[in-house]
């Protein structure tokens, strides 16, 4: 949190680089990296279409910010297997895949409104305490995403605005595969598309372009979840900081490096099919059913570039990848962690 702190602060005084100028749309920077969501508004009646890629890859578990083997899961941290420390099967590692389909229409020069449709892959490999290994996957629709942003400050080649959203539960929060629990078990909380709730998506953006080559940005955002879902059970608020700094290349091309702080709750309350310990020896099914092992926070460090086309049949699309890793993170584990976040996208204006 402090370091968070820290950043925005160090950011925000960048601002005395900005001088009196128009701010620019046709630069290759005037978009964040691509893995930062809501950063920009629009000019009255324009549409952007996008379509981003994600991809994380989550190898090994954690408790705190101690690495754990696979051994140290399944029989305690003390590798005794004793009494009813541990767990009968331990994940070894996820792969999570977003297909993210992305509009936003600018209603006017101070409000754009957005929506995004995502379609998630997920897949988790497991080894139980007696060695077998299996693997599970889920796929579908996530939970539909609508909102805006209001700039309320420009001027001097700086921007803020407001951001709001509303996450839609249309994931699925009944998703099932085979586990040696049976051929068509219900799935643990990090399988699952959706939050099952509606969360609210509060957050504030702010923007600086240099007349030079600089320009940078700070994003906070929030989501918070609204009740509780069908299957009695709601989901950790979580809590994002980013910032980031970017430098022109020439007209088309911009590269940035950007720090992303996350922070994100414990499930309250649990849902009531899974299960949780083997009844017939008191030891843990896996830590994945666990509503008390789903906290953690992450610091990101990522490097991206923007591509911008300037002539041609292509003209005005923009190309953007970005591929951060963790350089701190600390989970209520064990719990898998994060290795490394890549996305790529797509965006043009109509
Ligand atoms: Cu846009």
């Amino acid at each position: 949190m402090l370091r968070a702190k820290l950043l925005l602060i160090s950011l925000l005084s960048l601002s005395s680089l900005a001088q009196a100028h128009d701010w620019d749309l046709a630069a290759p920077d005037s978009h964040a990296p691509i893995g930062v969501m809501g950063d920009h508004t629009h000019k009255t009646g324009e549409l952007m279409l996008s379509y981003r890629y994600m991809n994380m890859d989550m190898e090994g578990n954690r408790d705190g910010s101690n690495r754990l083997s696979a051994e140290q899961v399944l029989n305690g941290p003390d590798g005794s297997s004793a009494g009813t420390d541990g767990f009968l099967v331990t994940p070894l590692s996820m792969t999570m895949e977003m297909h993210m389909f992305g509009a936003m229409y600018a209603v006017n020069d101070k409000l754009t409104l957005m929506g995004m449709l995502p379609y998630i892959k997920l897949s988790m490999d497991h080894v139980t305490r007696t060695g077998v290994s299996f693997t599970t996957e889920s796929e579908g629709i996530g939970d539909i995403r609508v909102g805006g942003m209001y700039k309320f400050f420009d001027r001097d080649g700086q921007r803020w605005h407001a951001n709001f959203g509303l996450s839609v539960p249309t994931g699925d929060i009944d998703t099932r595969d085979a586990t040696p629990m049976g051929a068509n078990s219900l799935l643990p909380y990090p399988m699952r598309l959706g939050s099952g709730t509606y969360d609210i998506m509060p957050g504030i953006t702010y923007l600086g372009q240099s007349s030079g080559v600089w320009s940078w940005g700070a994003q906070g955002m929030a989501t918070l979840r609204l009740g509780e879902n069908s299957r009695d059970y709601t989901l950790g608020d979580q809590y994002q900081a980013t910032a980031w700094l970017a430098q022109r290349i020439n007209s088309s091309f911009s590269v940035s490096a950007r720090l992303a702080w996350s922070k994100w709750a414990n499930i309250d309350g649990a849902d009531p099919d899974l299960l949780v310990t083997n009844p017939m020896n008191g030891i843990g099914v896996v830590p994945t059913a666990r509503a008390d092992l789903r906290a953690g926070r992450r610091t990101d460090l990522g490097i991206a570039i923007n591509y911008l086309v300037r002539s041609g049949y292509f003209k005005g699309h923009r190309l953007a990848v970005e591929y951060s890793r963790p350089i701190q993170q600390n989970l209520e584990g064990p719990q898998l962690e994060v290795d490394s976040v890549f996305h790529i996208g797509w965006q043009k204006t109509i």
